[in-house]
């Protein structure tokens, strides 16, 4: 019996289309610079928001209508919601999911029998994997609701703590393996301070170190192929975050002897909540080898929380899709939605529409950015811009044979140095273009 019976499979129509349930711009074998539109984007639903997201906020309670509501049964709901998330995916068209463990199966008295909930839940997923295309991207492990994690996890002042929170991770990268997960993500979500008054930070962040390499060792152990990923978060709900941005957990990765082991979910609202755009962030992964998969949600820059909302901005797409087509592409990631419908969007069909239209800001900013390469206008510019390093001088510092005293030499008597236009306002008509032709 379909859990989402209302919700029909969903194909492409094309732009004159104006059916809500159709794809305007995804068309999943359509060829875009080589390779399909479904193997460039690798969506993903997120079960945490798709299947549990009640959508409240602090100040009202749940308002989605979902097609378990009438139970009460926690294994019978975890179940449905289970099913229901075949089902949507594959309607959908969203090859990939995520999850949380304690998403999936209701937690219990002991972390034993938490484990025999999870279980049962996994073999459920493990049935209907083979009756649906529906792949994992990646499993995680929940370390921030329960209360035993108010100060962290990897990173709590309790050992007691972090020895519950390692036994908790070996469990959930089991069932990541068992259910052929391609990575498994560390999010910090409390790994951090509220005070440095109360707080040993060489102390936690040693031994996040430590908790680390125990997830390696083990994986390895196990023969555990998938990526490890993390995934940076400035603050919230921890006022600070050890895992703030790209650049912190660089220098975390290496200074830890990590780095040959991790890689980055960037998420674009957690880049806007480090003030930093999606395209720095990634960016800044590409550029250290270490760009892995992507959180596609997007922030509100008037409001100082994460609150993710599904896709919708072009701009935004198009330079994250540039970033990940400059990253050869995202290899073992993917674009997972870890988005909600906005309060007020609270039907089911709310639910399928929201990821049909996230999916089609991202086939739009595919295309985009597949133009932007293969015209070449953007990166002509900026190598133009560094000319100056391909020859003569520049060639030869950055050959290394130069030093201060020579450049001394080279510089004093020199007339005034001209520069070459940045041409900004072009750049950013170029972009236009490539979005809007
Ligand atoms: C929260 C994070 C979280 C991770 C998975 O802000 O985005 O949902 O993606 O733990
Ligand atoms: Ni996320
Ligand atoms: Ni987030």
């Amino acid at each position: 019996m379909a859990v989402f019976a209302e919700i029909p499979e969903v194909g492409y129509e094309g732009l004159d289309s104006k059916n809500p349930f159709a794809f305007k711009h995804y068309n999943p074998d359509e060829m875009v610079g080589g390779k399909s539109m479904k193997d460039h984007l690798r969506f993903s639903m997120a079960f945490w928001h798709s299947m549990n997201n009640v959508m409240n906020d602090p100040f009202g309670v749940g308002t989605a209508q979902r097609p378990w509501d009438h139970l009460t049964d926690p294994m019978q709901i975890a179940e449905m919601k289970m099913r229901g998330l075949f089902e949507l995916t594959t309607k959908l068209q969203i090859p990939f999911f995520c999850f949380h463990d304690r998403d999936i199966a209701p937690e219990g008295s002991t972390l034993r029998e938490s484990n025999k909930n999870l279980d049962q839940i996994v073999d459920l997923a493990a049935s209907l994997q083979a009756e649906h295309p529906t792949k994992l991207l990646w499993g995680t492990a929940n370390l921030f609701t329960n209360p035993r994690f108010m100060f962290g996890a990897a990173t709590s002042p309790n050992a007691e703590v972090f020895a519950y929170a390692a036994a908790q991770v070996k469990k959930a990268i089991e069932v990541t393996q068992k259910l052929g997960g391609e990575n498994y993500v560390f999010w910090g979500g409390r790994e951090g301070y509220e005070t440095l008054l109360n707080t040993d930070m060489k102390r936690e962040i040693d031994n996040l170190g430590r908790f680390m390499h125990m997830a390696v060792d083990y994986a390895k152990k196990i023969g555990f192929t998938g990526q490890f990923l993390f995934e940076p978060k400035p603050k919230e709900p921890t006022k600070h975050q050890y895992d703030f941005d790209a650049g912190t957990i660089l220098g975390f990765l290496r200074g830890y002897d990590l780095i040959d082991h991790v890689k980055l979910n960037i998420e674009t609202n957690h880049a806007t909540l480090a003030t930093h755009t999606m395209q720095h962030e990634l960016h800044t992964a590409r550029i250290n080898g270490v760009l892995g998969s992507v959180d596609a949600n997007q922030g509100d820059l008037l409001l100082g929380w994460d609150t993710d909302q599904f896709p919708t901005d072009l701009y935004e797409t198009t330079l994250v899709m540039y970033e990940v087509l400059k990253n050869g592409g995202l290899h073992s990631g993917g674009l997972n939605f870890d988005a909600k419908p906005r309060r007020g969007s609270f039907t089911a069909a709310d639910l399928a529409e929201t990821h049909i239209i996230g999916m089609d800001a991202f086939a739009q900013g595919l295309k985009a950015a597949q133009k932007l390469i293969d015209d070449g206008e953007m990166e002509a510019i900026v190598n133009e811009r560094y000319a100056s390093w391909e020859s003569g001088i520049g060639k030869s510092i950055e050959d290394g044979k130069e030093s201060f005293e020579s450049l001394e030499a080279y510089a004093i008597d020199k007339p005034e140095i001209s520069n070459i236009s940045g041409r900004q306002e072009r750049l950013e008509a170029i972009l236009n273009r490539a979005i809007f032709s």
